[in-house]
């Protein structure tokens, strides 16, 4: 039991999510090494959402909203963390949730779906004859009906493979990724520098208010993230 009054609590709680996870077989043991490296990098946002968070954010209400085929990927940690919020963004939008996994499972892509079916999901694909080119490990499966048919596809904490290859179907990509240097994040059209916990409730309240759009630049919202952390060093 981790008191409130703990310095740490918000954090060690997440932990416990993340684990909570793995016991429920929907994160997979390399899930805890990557929430380790984003705590790391948590830590030099000062765990706070910042003006290139925001305006990222707004951004990609705005794409998602003015989206023809929106999909929402989920993989094992986004599952443990914020499945509750990727429903709410899917009912919103009337978009799939596509279990998509970096590390091939059957297993768990059956736990995530029960999961997500528990809590109110209405419409989840799964990898079937769908195809990914230009990458070679299990992410190159996809549903026909959902990414490989997407226009905008919703890929948090995500491996850089993956979104390039997007890129180059000429998809549009939304990430969020607490490293501003990852492959995913350089790749994406959005990148959301912050921490999923905090941004998804964020994305879900600016998909509702449905906000005009607004001049968008990724690369400076990076250089904003990466200048913000290395001022904090
Ligand atoms: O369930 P699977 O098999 O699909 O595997 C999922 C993971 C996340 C293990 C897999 O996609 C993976 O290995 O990802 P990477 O390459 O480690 O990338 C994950 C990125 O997410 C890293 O850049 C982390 O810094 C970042 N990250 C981790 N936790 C969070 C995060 N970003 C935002 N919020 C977090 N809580």
């Amino acid at each position: 039991m981790i008191p409130a009054s703990h310095p740490r609590a918000f954090s060690l709680h997440t932990r416990d999510q993340i684990v909570e996870g793995l016991k429920k077989g929907m994160t997979s043991i390399h899930g805890l090494i990557a929430h380790g490296r984003g705590e790391a990098f948590d830590y030099l946002l000062g765990e706070k959402t910042h003006p290139f968070a925001w305006e990222a954010i707004h951004a990609a209400a705005t794409m998602l909203n003015a989206a023809q085929h929106p999909v929402l990927s989920i993989n094992g940690n986004v599952a443990a963390l914020c499945s509750k919020e990727m429903i709410q963004l899917a009912a919103l939008l009337d978009a799939p949730i596509e279990i998509n996994l970096f590390h091939a499972s059957k297993k768990r892509e059956k736990m995530i779906a029960r999961h997500l079916l528990s809590l109110g999901a209405k419409k989840i694909l799964l990898p079937d004859r769908g195809m990914i080119p230009f990458i070679d490990h299990n992410r190159k499966y996809c549903n026909q009906d959902g990414i490989e048919n997407a226009d905008v596809v919703f890929v948090p904490l995500e491996d850089g493979d993956r979104c390039q290859a997007l890129q180059k179907m000429r998809k549009k990509i939304i990430t969020v990724d607490l490293n501003p240097l990852s492959r995913t994040a350089q790749a994406a059209h959005i990148t959301i520098v912050d921490n999923i916990l905090r941004a998804l409730p964020l994305l879900v309240e600016e998909v509702r208010r449905k906000n005009t759009p607004t001049q968008y630049n990724n690369k400076k919202i990076l250089k904003n993230a990466i200048t913000l952390m290395r001022s904090r060093v």
